[in-house]
């Protein structure tokens, strides 16, 4: 059985789960918390990030990559990626630039607003996750926050220019949807429908996500409001609707190695 192994909360790491679950890949999840992810990643063959992809044949270090290795092994009628050159290019640029701005700017604006939370950030962070892990992070978080702030290049502010990132790529996506087509790429559930889902989920926090998530009343005023206004954009009520039709539950259940659920 294939392993992905996962930092749970992670929104690339989602992207993955979906396109295999979708697939009906039956996979192995094994949940790490950030920084001993980069230690398993490496010693499983991928790199420095995950998710990461281990199968017989190959070992998958780019979410993109699994993604569209699942949808090899997916029936046709259900692809992700479509088969006509011009159209499979057009699909993989919007996927390119999703992972390349809306996955970061993201990810960094919520970890801003999640560090001032400690307890609820650990609690949905470490889900499935080793024991050891889970409180290695509890006891050890000055440690854990320092390497997550040195990771993401956190800096005083910084969350100002990821918010006004985030709302001008989801502007761009209600831009595309304007003209009335019923997914990004034309008629069906693509795989840039998926990662905008996956990647928007950082700020939308939808349900039905892979792992739980706070919801916006458990949440600081100032994060809530975020998370309300986002949902409120017209490319967030979109991403929150494609986890509503398309987020289904696994055919083919992921297992989940680890004792903290
Ligand atoms: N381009 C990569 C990005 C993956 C990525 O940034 N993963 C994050 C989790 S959200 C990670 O592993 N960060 C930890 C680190 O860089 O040490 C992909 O799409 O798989």
């Amino acid at each position: 059985m294939p392993r992905l192994i996962t930092i749970p909360i992670s929104h690339y790491c989602e992207k993955a789960r979906w396109a295999l679950e979708r697939a009906g890949i039956a996979y192995r999840e094994e949940r790490h918390v950030q920084g001993v992810h980069r230690i398993v990643a490496r010693r499983a063959g991928g790199g420095a990030t995950v998710p990461v992809l281990v199968t017989d044949a190959a070992v998958i270090g780019e979410s993109h990559e699994i993604l569209a290795w699942a949808d090899e092994r997916t029936p046709g009628e259900l692809r992700l990626l479509p088969a006509e050159p011009r159209e499979r290019a057009e699909a993989e640029a919007l996927c390119r630039r999703l992972d390349a701005v809306l996955g970061p700017a993201g990810r960094r604006l919520m970890y801003v607003h999640m560090l001032a939370q400690r307890p609820l950030a650990v609690a949905y962070n470490n889900q499935g996750v080793p024991a050891w892990e889970d409180r290695a992070m509890r006891w050890g978080w000055p440690v854990a926050e320092r390497f997550m702030r040195r990771v993401l290049d956190i800096s005083p502010g910084v969350e100002a220019g990821d918010e006004a990132t985030v709302l001008g790529e989801l502007d761009s996506i209600a831009g595309l949807l304007s003209d009335g087509r019923p997914y990004l790429c034309g008629e069906r559930f693509g795989a840039a429908d998926l990662t905008f889902a996956a990647l928007a989920a950082a700020v939308i926090m939808p349900p039905g996500y892979g792992v739980a998530l706070p919801r916006p009343e458990q949440l600081h005023t100032g994060t809530a409001g975020l998370v309300r206004r986002m949902r409120a954009h017209p490319a967030g009520r979109y991403a929150l609707s494609l986890y509503e039709r398309h987020r289904r539950v696994s055919p083919a259940p992921a297992s989940v190695a680890g004792a903290s659920r």
